[in-house]
């Protein structure tokens, strides 16, 4: 008897493990055939996780027999004898995309696992067809279940992910339940602290998407990095007969149509000569429609041509030096609070940019939505985009690795085919030591295999020179790996006033373009007073007036993302009548009023183009 618990506990767990597999990440799904199922969820707090351990504390989804306690299998009473102690249906109801924090005065602080519900009809296209669903963020671990058997869990508060449901798809009352978890851990990517509000659940569109048997489930088209009359990429394939397919690119404007053959892996990849490419580039952000075929399979997508890469201190674009004219951005709601989803979110974010004169801007700390790419291609703006390796990671697990590595892949993957991504950005603020730099030095070596295109880059810090402490340098040893030497100072701010910054001096050593990725100064919008007085905008302007003149003296500066263009929720800002939970150091507050320094920063912006060495 023993031995039998013992093999259906093994097969039990096997099972789990092969559940969990995630299928490959679905890329482009804006021009897939899809059907949201973005609306109003049905939702139950869970904060002791009732719904996922019975009364020993043990997973119900490892359960032979669960019985109607797990959540997940969306229990009715049978009849009045019945027990059931929940009922999805007569729960409330709360908006997916968004996060629940700003849904429910009542879940405004917490943090914990919410259970949600989602019931609908389906009927494929085509019988033979294969449905996928698509989540574009969970924050931070989702446990997926459709019709009562589990999908799978993820983990990463920012990457998309789908899985396969196929064959557990029926016409009628289908229930999609997807616990999420948005507890802190300390090994987690992020960790346990960060100067950010720790939004949870659904926060990003969730859809079906439905394919062929077989269907074309990803691509590059993308310049060589080193030949910029060279398109080069590949396409792959999915599904049981993927190999031998025929393939078609067309680039109909540059009258490109070239027929492709898959191999035994589905794959297969492709170079094309082509002498009259029109560049992406900042003042002409040029797209171009390609369609790739796969016997009458098609997709769409509009991609950008360009190179980028750094030559001595220099940042190249199509071979021509370019000074990032930055900003940094959380993903916050222009509109109203919370993490921002939609297009029209992304759209003001960029527009306030653009207004900024910005041609650069930096998602912070973590991967943004897709709307903020695909627009950043549209407007002419570069992107720096960033992994959640921030402050204190658990340096030596390998779990955490793992995840650290997952989400950054899972970015690359999806946005590989942005011409406005320029650099992937390894972390932020990481304390130099062995076990770091071995972790960020694989993170690194990751990245330029998946995508040998881009640059990489890290938030580094700066520190004094020879113990001078006016005298400042980079001497973190992961400078060696970066192509953009990039680093945070708040001279000014976290140490001394405005004034200090005159007193300041640089030792760069490397020879590589210097990047400010992060100053600035907490100003309540509305507020004045002297220069000298802290909050005040006069302050902040100050600040930043001094500090472009300093960093100006640094040989290889060759641009900024100031911290930061909208005033943030942070659980570490709660000085009364200042900031009230709030990060001030926005250049515009979080109700969209400008403060004055973001005139200092578009003047310097506008006249950086005249001073172009
Ligand atoms: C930093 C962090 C950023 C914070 C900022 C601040 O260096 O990278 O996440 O929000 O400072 O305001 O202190």
């Amino acid at each position: 008897m023993k031995k039998l618990t013992l093999f259906l506990a093994v097969l039990l767990i096997c099972n789990h493990v092969l559940l969990a597999q995630k299928t490959a990440l679905l890329i482009n799904t804006y021009n897939r055939s899809s059907t949201s199922l973005n609306g109003q969820w049905n939702y139950i707090v869970d904060p002791y996780e009732n719904g996922y351990y019975n009364y020993r504390y043990e997973p119900f989804d490892q359960q032979e027999n669960p019985g109607k306690g797990a959540y997940f299998l969306n229990a009715k009473a049978d009849g009045p004898t019945d027990l059931v102690e929940y009922n999805f249906d007569k729960s409330e109801s709360m908006a997916v995309p968004s996060d629940w924090n700003s849904q429910s005065e009542k879940l405004f602080y917490y943090e914990g696992t919410v259970w949600y519900k989602k019931s609908f009809d389906y009927k494929k296209q085509l019988d033979d067809n294969r449905v996928f669903v698509y989540f574009g963020a969970v924050n931070y671990q989702a446990d997926v279940y459709m019709n009562g058997k589990k999908l799978g869990t993820h983990i990463g508060g920012f990457t998309p992910f789908n899985y396969e449901v196929t064959n557990l798809l029926k016409e009628k009352d289908n229930f999609l339940v997807v616990k999420v978890d948005n507890k802190r851990k300390k090994e987690g990517v992020p960790t346990l602290n960060t100067d950010w509000w720790n939004y949870g659940g659904i926060t990003r569109e969730v859809k079906l998407v439905e394919t062929g048997a077989t269907y074309i489930a990803d691509y590059v088209v993308q310049l060589d990095p080193s030949n910029a009359k060279l398109i080069k990429g590949f396409v792959t394939v999915n599904g049981k007969e993927a190999s031998d397919k025929n393939v078609e690119l067309r680039i109909p404007e540059l009258g490109i149509h070239k027929k492709l053959k898959t191999d035994k892996e589905g794959k297969v990849s492709f170079e094309i000569k082509q002498n009259r490419i029109e560049y992406w580039s900042t003042n002409n952000p040029k797209l171009y429609d390609v369609e790739i075929e796969m016997e009458g399979d098609k997709l769409k997508d509009q991609i950008g041509f360009r190179t980028i890469r750094t030559k001595g201190s220099y940042i190249l674009l199509n071979e021509e030096q370019v000074f990032l004219k930055g900003i940094s951005i959380h993903e916050e709601s222009p509109f109203r609070e919370g993490r921002a989803y939609t297009k029209e979110d992304a759209v003001q974010l960029l527009e306030w940019a653009k207004e900024l004169g910005c041609n650069f801007v930096r998602l912070a700390h973590y991967p943004h939505n897709e709307h903020m790419v695909r627009l950043a291609d549209q407007m002419g703006l570069l992107v720096w985009e960033e992994n959640p390796v921030y402050w204190t990671i658990d340096w030596e697990n390998a779990a955490t690795y793992e995840n650290a590595e997952n989400q950054l892949k899972t970015v690359i993957s999806r946005d590989k085919n942005r011409a406005s991504v320029i650099i992937w950005s390894m972390a932020n603020e990481t304390p130099n030591s062995e076990a770091r730099n071995i972790f960020l030095k694989r993170l690194a070596k990751t990245a330029k295999q998946m995508d040998p295109t881009r640059l990489i880059s890290a938030a580094l810090e700066q520190s004094a020179y020879q113990d001078k402490p006016n005298v400042k340098t980079i001497s973190d040893p992961f400078a060696d790996v970066v192509d953009v030497l990039s680093f945070n100072q708040y001279i000014g701010w976290y140490g001394g006033t405005p004034e200090t910054c005159k007193e300041i001096q640089w030792v760069i050593e490397q020879d590589k373009p210097v990047f400010i990725s992060e100053f600035g100064a907490g100003a309540k919008q509305g507020l004045h007073g002297d220069k000298g007085t802290r909050w005040t905008e006069e302050y902040q302007a100050y600040l930043y007036e001094e500090t472009l003149k300093m960093l100006s003296q640094i040989e290889q500066f060759q641009g900024c993302s100031p911290w930061i263009l909208v005033d943030f929720r942070s659980p570490r800002r709660p000085l009364p009548e200042i900031q009230d939970g709030w990060n001030r150091k926005g250049l515009i507050s979080e109700d969209g009023k400008k403060k004055q320094a973001f005139s200092v920063l578009q003047a310097f912006y506008n006249n950086q183009g005249l001073q172009k060495k």
